[in-house]
């Protein structure tokens, strides 16, 4: 048998509205992954829909959380980094990077800070640059079409984009550093929502798309790259866990539009995790 894989996911804890580590650690999980978690900071509901939120900024246990692990001489095969609870994490985290990157070590950054063109209210323009230097750290990032023009210091545009857009826009980011890229929230037409990716390997752009449903759905970037590093970790190609991870994202908005649920609780992803530990090839019948 091989060895389980182990994982650390570094996101904050939103202890209502399911996003960043709500939804991260039950979906690596359930893909087979022993998974680690790194909280950043502890909000009592995320920042998107729900007024007078707590703010536990965890910054001050980073170090020594991580000074225990090196003590225990840990190893872990992926390092997942999502919401940030300041910008001093930055740096702590990309350190973090350092001193855990192993030869096969898989470092995803999801760059989150903005979604339809607007930055966080929790975070500060100084954040975006902050979050370009971890970009350059990692070997796949996956921001959304918001994060990337921030990252890249352009105006934000709306869609419907054109693939001239998207591929330059791809290229630019991987000069930043990492091998791949993975854009979010490309779409072409008024029928269709998904994602671009890029490998500076070998060139090759691909896309993968499923019917749009209209809307603005919580945590579905966290879902995302929690369902690609699932794909990734399990054996999948980048390709193949950029689809899953599409499919899988339109699974449960589908589910909690058809259900009538509160957007602003996150989507139900729990009911359709069934279909992705299948489709990773995880439940043997
Ligand atoms: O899903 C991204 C995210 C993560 N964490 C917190 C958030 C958000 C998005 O709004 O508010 C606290």
């Amino acid at each position: 048998m091989n060895k389980q894989k182990q994982v650390v996911a570094i996101h904050d804890i939103s202890c209502v509205g399911r996003c960043s580590l709500t939804v991260a650690l039950p979906i690596l999980s359930a893909a087979g992954l022993n998974t680690c978690v790194l909280p950043t900071a502890v909000l009592s509901t995320h920042t998107g829909g729900f007024f007078g939120f707590t703010y536990r900024d965890l910054t001050e246990d980073i170090r020594p959380i991580s000074e225990h692990w090196q003590s225990l001489d840990l190893k872990f095969d992926a390092l997942y980094s999502g919401f940030l609870g300041s910008f001093e994490q930055i740096d702590l985290i990309a350190e973090l990077f350092d001193t855990f990157r192993a030869e096969n070590t898989l470092i995803l950054v999801d760059p989150v800070m903005a979604d339809n063109g607007q930055i966080y209210s929790v975070y500060s323009p100084e954040m975006v640059k902050g979050m370009a230097k971890l970009c350059s750290k990692a070997d796949i990032i996956v921001p959304n079409m918001t994060e990337a023009c921030f990252i890249l210091n352009e105006p934000y545009k709306e869609g419907p984009y054109t693939k001239e857009y998207i591929e330059q826009m791809l290229k630019k980011l991987s000069t930043l550093g990492p091998k791949n890229v993975v854009l979010t929230g490309v779409w072409f037409n008024e029928n269709e929502l998904g994602a671009a990716s890029y490998s500076k390997e070998n060139g090759k752009i691909s896309y993968s798309f499923s019917k749009k449903i209209d809307g603005l759905f919580h945590g579905t970037g966290d879902i995302f790259g929690s369902t690609l590093l699932s794909g990734l970790m399990n054996g999948f190609s980048l390709d193949d866990s950029v689809k899953i991870a599409v499919d899988y994202i339109y699974r449960c908005i589908k589910l909690t539009d058809d259900m009538g649920l509160e957007r602003r609780y996150g989507v139900c992803f729990e009911k359709e995790l069934p279909w992705l530990i299948n489709k990773l090839g995880l439940i043997n019948t």
